[in-house]
This record gives C-alpha cells, structure tokens and sequence, in this order.
C-alpha cells in the first residue's frame, strides 16, 4: 500500500520521482504528492486521483529542485482528498507516510496544546509537526528525527525532506519495507526496489526499526538504539526490477498467462524431476515429528492455504487449523506443542499474517513463511522461508502468485506425507509426477480464454454470482468469488455445494449465474444433485470439468468449460486458470480498473 519515492539527483528530479511513483502504481493508491526544494526552500504538489492528475499540475507549476520525495496514499485516516494527500509540512520539514501512527490523537493534541494548526485529517500530519517542532528549537535533522521516531506507535515507512537542505533525506522504517538505491552521485529512495530500477541495480534493504541519512554521496544507517550500522548492499539485476506487461492489455493477463511458466519455476525448485522426489530445504526441524499445522494468511493466500489444509490431512494425517489472520492474530488460539505454522502472504509484508508469526513464535511454534518476496519482513522473521518464486506480480488482484503459493504448499504437503511415512515411495513418484504435468495442463487450460470472454458478456450482466465447489475445489470457488469481485465488483459468493441447501439455494432464480466447478473426482455425483438443485430453480449453471464430467453432467440450462483429465491432486492448480479468466474477462467487458481495482491495495501492511 502506499508507494514512498526518494530521490537526491544531479537534476531536477520530479519527471524522476513521477516515473518511479508510476511502478509503485500497482501497490494501489488514491491521490499522489511530491515536495522538491526550490531555490532551497520546500514547495509541495499534490493531487487527488491517479498520477496522471499530478502529472497535469506539474505541468502547469513544475518544480525543478534536484532533491525530492513522493508518495501515492492509500488513505487509512482522512479522505482521499488532496488536502490529505501526503507530503505533510510543518515550515522546516515534509513527510510522506506509510503506515498508521497510531497514538496520533495524543499527539495531535499535545501539539494543539503547544499552539500547532493542523491542516489535514491524517495521523500522518503529527510526524511532520512534531519534528517541525524539534527543528525550529534547533535540532539538527538527524536529532529531529532521532528525537521522534522513539515517540510513534504503529507500523510505518517514512521520508523526510527538510527545508535548506538539498544534500538530505532522512527515512525511517518500522513496519513497512524501504529499499535505498545507491547510484554516482545520486541516492533514491523507495518502498520497493521495483521503485528503483531505472536508476540504479545496488539496493540496501532497511531492517526493521532502522533509520538513514541518505546524501548524494551514500548512505548512513543507524538502528533503533541509534548505532550506526551496516546493511549488506544487494546487487539486483535490472530486468528483475523491470515490469512492463509485454503484449497484453492488463498485467492481470500477463501474469494469468505466466503461470505454466512460473509453475514450472516453482516445480524446478521443489521437484528433483529426474528422481521423481520432494527437495525441501534444511529443514529446522523434524518433519517427521510434527504434531499438527496451523495455517494463517489473508484474501487469496488464505485460500492457498485452505487448499493445502486438505492436502496436509490427506497426504501426511496431520491435524490442521485454518485461520484468517486478523482474527488469529487476537484470539489468542492455544498452539499445540509439536506444532509449526505457515503463514503464507504474496508480498510478505502483510500486517495481520506478520502479526501471527509474531503471536505463533511467541508461542514457541516452528513457523514456515511461504512468500513471494524473499527479502519481506515475514521471510526474514521466520525459521523456515519457502520462496514460491511466482516473480513480480503486479496486478493487484493475485493470480499467478496463488497458483505458485499452491505449487509450494502441495510440495511441502507431500515432503510431509513422506516424512511422516503415509506416503510411501511410490506414492511419492505418483504424485510429483502429476504435479509435473501442471504446466502442460496450465497451457491447454488458457486455450478456454475465448470460449470464456463469450461466456463473460453474459456474466458481465449479472448483479450476484454463486460459486460452488467441493473438497480442495470448494477454497477455489471461494477464491472464483473472490476475484469476480475484486476486479468487477459483481457480488459474488462462495460456497461448499454441500451447504447450498442450508441457505443459498434461497437465491437461485433465473437471473443468478451459478458457475460449479466439479472435475470428475469421488464427490462428483454428489455436485450434480447440487445442480440438479439450481436448475430445478431456474438457476443458468456454468460447469467447469473435464469431458468425463461433461459427458455424465446432463443439467437444462448449463454451458460447460472443458479441461483435460488430470489427477485430483493438481486440479486446484491447472482449475484456477479458467477462475481467474471468468473474473477477467468478464471485468474487462464492464471496463472496470483490472489491475488496480478501486479501493483495493496489493499488499495490505496496516490492520
Ligand atoms: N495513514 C496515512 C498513510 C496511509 C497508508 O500508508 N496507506 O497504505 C494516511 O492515511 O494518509
């Protein structure tokens, strides 16, 4: 959420600080600002909306400094208006904020109490005035700064710009990810390295509770004692930090479209292929020996995980717990002894998941990260961190990081079921084996994407949409439900088919779409009877399968999207292709913002 652009350049730098907001867009994000220092003095634009609008204004009033930051904001307190669009000012220093500062009412009114004006509605307000504050009683920057971070509460990424200053820039992490990008005679600034690519490939990562005095000629970081420290400097290739979307219209579709080939990323990782076996990393402790897993994540990556549960208990008998984070994170669940807990997060900076690792450490649990950014607060927090290595994923609404989360779990599931000895050898080649097959399947299963965009015109017209599902299909109607309403703000719900008769069958009549997705597996019989129920009720069914389903499926009022025969373990895999592209396609013919849907923000680090 939020992106945070620094940067101190050799000349003006606003085009700069724009161009590097633009590759944060994905974060999502509601209006957008930059301060420069203009003959040395701060001066500020803002805009609500997209960049576009700032970039208008700059237009109109350019600013030419050469030292600058920038932000795009997703509001947490205060409207997305302009008036609350960051940076925030006192008279010496500008801020930009992601993050909550959440003991900002006490000190707002302590600052009211000393005399202060506040201008805005945001918590964000208090950290500028506070270190204006410090400043005008003639503190230095760094003393400024070092004098109020000890004061804020909350998870927060700052950057400040000071008045009189063009060779500084002070950030400040807590929480929220800060990547500083070394160049010659140029230092930048961002809340992902993704920010930073044009400008340079050395990147030092901030640790958590870090501080730095970033000048033209480097950086000085000091940790939360205040000691000065070093963090190592990461050389990233620029074609890792380099996202364009190739020949698609959406990064949704390119990353859609990704998939059989980051699978295969993920596979060539976790698969000895030649051997047909499970290859995990050391592992920090007995996987033969554990007791049950709890399993905690939010949105879609919950939805990985809900899969994986039935893979677990199925492949190693293994009790497992399921939860959604912010409610784990509070509920203060006891945590069996011999346990481990995944947390699975895309970005791995997550509030709520992070917040359970914390709780589930404390508990004195083993905790597996499976993420997709390995350099996140949450990989480096945990024992055990299992990359799925889906690359870049920009469209908000996650797919191929979803289909590359499965793809880990299911490895981890059966390296359990081994482990465990459920699994015997054979099993084991049996099931790498057809997990091997999933990109292949992933390439036919794309081939429906025009038999689907026929099928969204109508779904297109629809006001609520059922998704039913059973066994490790069931998570994934939830998941089809999920993304139709994310990107095309249809109503959409998910169901286990089972539980249509205890209440959403209450809904059925002929205008709601019901899409059931139902390979020809042990529970399909009874799927059928559940739609044998809806077209009783005049309900229009889509059914996804494969053909021996579509040939025993014989239900008025369905049209069918065919997928090949393949195991029961991978269809929650190859399966979500046609999800996502009924919730694409059908998005794109609403013409709704598909890879930044309104309200939405691609990694959620605050509650
Ligand atoms: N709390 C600040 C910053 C919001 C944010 O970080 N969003 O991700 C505000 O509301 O302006």
């Amino acid at each position: 959420m939020c992106g945070i652009v620094g940067i101190l350049g050799k000349g003006p730098v606003a085009e700069d600080v724009i161009d590097a907001l633009k590759r944060l867009e994905y974060r999502g994000y509601d209006s957008a600002g930059i301060a420069t220092l203009e003959n040395g003095h701060l001066a500020i634009c803002r805009a609500e909306g997209k960049l576009r609008n700032l970039d208008q204004k700059l237009a109109r009033h350019p600013l030419k400094g050469h030292s600058a930051i920038g932000h795009t904001r997703w509001a947490t307190h205060g409207k997305p208006t302009e008036r609350n669009a960051h940076p925030h000012s006192g008279k010496k220093v500008a801020v930009v904020h992601n993050g909550i500062i959440e003991n900002f009412r006490e000190l707002k009114e302590e600052l009211i109490a000393g005399g202060a004006h506040f201008l805005s509605e945001t918590d964000t307000e208090v950290v500028a005035l506070l270190v204006d504050r410090e400043l005008r009683a003639g503190r230095t920057p760094a003393e400024a700064v070092g004098a109020v971070l000890p004061r804020l509460k909350g998870a927060f990424a700052l950057a400040f710009l000071f008045d009189g200053e063009d060779d500084l820039l002070i950030a400040a992490r807590k929480g929220s990810p800060l990547a500083i990008g070394l160049g010659t005679g140029s230092t930048y600034l961002g809340s992902d390295a993704i920010a930073l690519g044009e400008f340079t490939d050395e990147i030092v990562y901030l640790e958590e509770g870090d501080w730095a005095i970033l000048t033209r000629e480097g950086v000085e970081i000091r940790d939360v004692d205040g000691a000065v420290v070093t963090r190592p400097v990461i050389k990233v290739p620029a074609a890792a930090l380099m996202v364009d979307k190739g020949n698609h219209r959406h990064f949704m579709a390119k990353e859609i479209y990704e998939q059989p080939e980051a699978i295969g990323h993920t596979f060539g990782h976790y698969l000895d292929l030649g051997a047909e076996t499970v290859t995990l990393p050391d592992l920090p402790f007995d996987l033969a020996e554990v007791a049950n897993i709890s399993i905690t994540a939010c949105g879609t990556a919950l939805y990985a995980g809900a899969v994986a549960e039935y893979w677990f208990e199925r492949f190693a008998r293994i009790p497992v717990s399921i939860d959604i984070a912010s409610e784990f994170r509070y509920r203060e669940t006891p945590l069996p002894k011999g346990g481990i807990t995944i947390v699975i997060s895309q970005s791995g900076e997550t509030a709520d998941t992070l917040a359970s690792l914390r709780y589930a450490k404390e508990q004195g649990q083993k905790v597996v990260a499976v993420v997709n950014v390995p350099t996140s607060t949450i990989a480096r927090e945990a024992d055990l961190v299992l990359p799925i290595l889906a690359g870049v994923e920009i469209g908000v609404a996650s797919t191929k990081a979803f289909t590359c989360q499965l793809a880990t779990l299911a490895s981890f599931a059966v390296a359990t079921g081994r482990a465990k000895g459920v699994l015997s050898q054979e099993d084991e080649h049996r099931l790498v084996r057809a997990l091997i097959e999933v990109p292949r399947l992933m390439t036919e299963a794309l081939k429906l994407s025009p038999e689907i965009e026929l099928l969204a015109r109508s779904l297109s017209k629809a006001q609520d949409v059922l998704y039913l599902g059973r066994g490790t299909n069931y998570p994934l109607a939830l998941e089809g439900a999920l993304k139709l309403k994310e990107i095309s703000y249809i109503h959409a719900e998910g169901y286990a088919a089972g539980e249509l008769k205890h209440g959403p069958i209450a809904l059925i009549d002929e205008k709601m779409p019901v899409v059931v997705i139902a390979p020809y597996d042990r529970v399909f019989d009874k799927t059928v009877s559940n739609m044998e129920e809806v077209a009783a009720r005049g309900g229009r069914i889509i059914l996804v399968t494969d053909p021996k389903g579509a040939e025993l499926a014989h239900v008025a009022a369905m049209q069918k999207l065919i997928l090949p025969e393949m195991s029961a373990t991978v269809a929650p895999l190859v399966y979500s292709i046609p999800v996502q592209l009924i919730a694409y396609h059908t998005a794109v013919i609403m013409g709704t913002d598909v890879d930044q849907p309104r309200n939405l923000a691609k990694s959620v680090t605050v509650e």
